[in-house]
């Protein structure tokens, strides 16, 4: 039962009132998220979002939590220094009883509790299109707000997580060890690679080179790291700051689309149904424009769809690395379900290469 993994956790953190109950939250694919209630004696909720950091991932959990309290301090006080309330729009650590931002359980394992933000929801899917626009503008400003944090105060919690070049070498690690032994049987996906190789290097050697600025950035820019307010369908507060890192702003922008402009689910099976929403292409760029407009470098605003192949491409191949690692890194719900994600990203791929040149004109449009 849920509430058997957590119960010897709860005590530890300064939860307000007495637990009532707990429901877990399914949509990360790297940490389990737990979603709790409290009842006040005078029957008011109090509610908890309680999550175990994945070890395997993040190798140093210490790093990643300093980091998240180093943002949220700093986004606090732009929101402060404007004028506005920070509570609902920057997430807040719970401390534990002795004043930590985690808890190490026997184990090892590393724990970490927020303030839930009342009367909001982080959406899988937008429900009206004004939401995906909400999204852009919320990962825009999130890059905004960060533009002067001292990037040397940040730890890189993954080390090389979006260096697709460093990427496709270790999936051609992963392809001569065969661990697995799946290597034969998905030899059109792995030509697939090859054939993008130089593609994917692309935003890697912009940054070497000093085209492209390193900045502040997500990293993880799913739709559902966006809480929307509940009342007003307005961007509250991005959540899942784990890999908040130096990078480019192109990243963020390419992840947001592949997840959120798609037709489909990140592992739908059928790939026939799955294509880019140019609608929600072009509302997701409106917001996100609007508020990097006057930061975003020329070179920036002119590779945006290269952003979008890039990270798409990138996906793809970190999921089948993990199918023929034998399914160590992502959760998995069937032994196939990796090749079944890979599958779907690349589907997504080629109609993202298809549709390149209409994404840089709205782009330009905007
Ligand atoms: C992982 O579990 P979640 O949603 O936070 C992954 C992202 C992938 C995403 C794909 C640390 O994110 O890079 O884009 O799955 N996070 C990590 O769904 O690897
Ligand atoms: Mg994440």
């Amino acid at each position: 039962m849920l509430y058997n993994d957590i119960k010897h956790i709860l005590p530890e953190f300064a939860f307000q009132g007495k637990y009532h109950e707990v429901q877990e939250i399914n949509s990360g694919i790297i940490n389990n998220t737990y979603h709790l209630v409290y009842l006040l004696e005078d029957g008011t909720a109090r509610h908890y979002t309680l999550q175990h950091i994945n070890g395997y991932v993040f190798k140093d959990p210490v790093a990643v939590m300093n980091n998240i309290q180093r943002v949220t301090d700093y986004l606090r006080r732009s929101l402060r220094g404007e004028g506005l309330d920070p509570s609902r729009r920057v997430l807040r650590l719970k401390p534990t009883r002795g004043g930590a931002v985690f808890f190490r359980d026997r184990e090892g394992g590393v724990w970490r509790a927020y303030d839930f933000i009342d009367n909001a929801t982080a959406y899988d899917r937008p429900q009206r299109p004004e939401d995906f626009y909400q999204v852009g503008r919320a990962f825009g400003e999130f890059q905004r707000r960060l533009c002067g944090f001292p990037m040397d105060q940040l730890a890189e919690t993954i080390p090389d997580f979006h260096n697709t070049t460093k990427r496709f070498y270790d999936f051609v690690r992963a392809l001569s060890q065969d661990r697995a032994g799946r290597a034969r049987s998905v030899e059109a996906e792995i030509d697939a690679f090859f054939d993008r190789r130089k593609m994917m290097g692309q935003i890697v050697k912009g940054l070497e080179e000093g085209r492209l600025p390193l900045r502040v950035t997500h990293n993880d820019t799913k739709i559902n790291n966006v809480m929307l307010d509940d009342a007003t369908g307005q961007a509250l507060c991005v959540i899942d700051l784990d890999t908040v890192m130096p990078g480019s702003a192109l990243y963020d922008f390419g992840d947001a689309v592949r997840f959120g402009a798609s037709t489909a689910d990140e592992d739908e099976a059928d790939t026939r149904l799955i294509r880019l929403d140019m609608d929600k292409y072009a509302l997701f760029t409106r917001g996100f424009l609007e508020e990097t407009r006057g930061f975003l470098q020329p070179e920036e605003l002119k590779l945006l769809p290269l952003g979008v192949k890039v990270i798409t491409c990138e996906l793809a191949m970190r999921f089948l690395t993990d199918y023929l690692d034998g399914d160590l890194y992502f959760k998995i719900k069937s032994p196939d379900h990796n090749l079944i994600r890979a599958r779907a990203q690349l589907a997504l791929l080629r109609d993202i290469e298809a549709q390149e040149d209409r994404m840089a004109q709205i782009a330009a449009s905007l």
